[in-house]
């Protein structure tokens, strides 16, 4: 079973003039989730994260900083804000995927798969540093959630344009949480190197891919096909957490990479297809960055009907990497030959 988690609250965490985080992205999530729930599928509000919970990953005095934000229209870093509101909707967005995982991770779930459509985005927050739209980091609020709820291995799968900074900080050393990067490179935010591979414990337990600004549907194809599915077939996840942006369409305006909703949607199934395998099909979504309004409906709607198995009638694309995509492909290949057949 499948349910979107959303909240119309998401509206009111607004951003200066022309900022590409803007409101009209909680609309356009509202439309999908009021389409969906039209259709007969589940639409469920979420809970706002608690204190304890985001301790988990952030630090005591950060929390305060966020929190003393409650009421105000602060800059928090040159492309971060906040609005009166955004305080309390920030707890919401991280509060999305722990409503979903304490239903999946009940001792008897009604629910196997859940997006959660949310704003502000998280991927980017440190443990104590909001940056690149981000205040707290949804997703790996979530990661510690499931551990601390009983998973033994969390993979973290994170498509969106920009490295998640934030996420892959906060588990580096930790090899209960595998995280999984592809990312425009050389590109904000900077790190996401095929060489950062993690550290002591957690050595082997980052893999970025990063790819040149162009890449299409088949590179990331290609990419998904010859090293993500195969290290998490061997990570054997019993949850898989999707970092889920869409700024790597063509259409979006912040990046220059040029995937389309189609190729989004074959990156899901196959992460469908090892949730089906290693994680009772467990899979959790949590929506990330994705700029140009119309692509992020197309995507969000694309993977939706994908995840809750109403669409398999994908395009075929092939997993034909263009030059820069394989030497990529090899570069992951070598940094990782100590810890993965891949
Ligand atoms: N100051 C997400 O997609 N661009 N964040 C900064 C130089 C920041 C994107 C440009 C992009 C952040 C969640
Ligand atoms: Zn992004």
């Amino acid at each position: 079973m499948f349910a979107i988690f959303t909240s119309d609250r998401y509206r009111d965490h607004t951003t200066p003039p022309g900022h590409p985080e803007r409101p009209e992205r909680a609309e356009v999530m509202q439309a999908v989730a009021d389409a969906w729930r039209g259709s007969g599928g589940v639409v469920l509000q979420p809970r706002a994260a608690s204190r304890e919970e985001l301790l988990r990953v952030h630090d005591s005095k950060y929390l305060d900083r966020i929190a003393a934000t409650a009421g105000r229209a602060v800059s928090l870093d040159a492309d971060t804000f906040t609005s009166p509101e955004s305080h309390d909707v920030a707890l919401l967005a991280a509060g999305a995927p722990l409503t979903a995982l304490d239903q999946i991770l009940s001792a008897s779930p009604q629910l196997s798969r859940a997006f959660a459509f949310v704003r502000p985005p998280g991927h980017h927050a440190e443990r104590n540093r909001a940056m690149g739209f981000c205040l707290y980091n949804n997703i790996a609020v979530a990661a510690a959630h499931a551990l601390h709820l009983g998973a033994k291995r969390v993979a973290v799968v994170d498509y969106d344009v920009h490295h998640g900074n934030g996420t892959q900080w906060m588990f580096y050393d930790d090899p209960r949480v595998l995280y999984v990067s592809t990312h425009q490179y050389p590109f904000y935010p900077g790190t996401g190197a095929a060489e950062d591979v993690g550290r002591g414990k957690g050595l082997g337990f980052t893999l970025n891919v990063p790819l040149e600004v162009g890449a299409t549907d088949s590179d990331f194809v290609a990419v998904f096909r010859t090293l993500v599915v195969p290290v998490l077939d061997q990570f054997q996840p019993d949850l898989i957490l999707v970092s889920a942006g869409f700024d790597a369409h063509a259409r979006d305006p912040l990046a220059g990479m040029r995937m389309s909703a189609e190729g989004y949607g074959v990156l899901t199934a196959e992460l469908c297809g090892v949730s089906d395998r290693w994680s009772k099909g467990r899979l959790v979504l949590v929506s990330e960055g994705g700029y140009d309004l119309t692509a992020l409906k197309g995507c969000i709607e694309l993977t939706v009907a994908i995840v809750a198995g109403k669409k398999t009638d994908l395009p075929a694309i092939g997993a034909s990497p263009g030059r820069s995509a394989a030497r990529a492909i090899g570069a992951v290949r070598a940094a990782h030959a100590p810890y993965w057949k891949l």
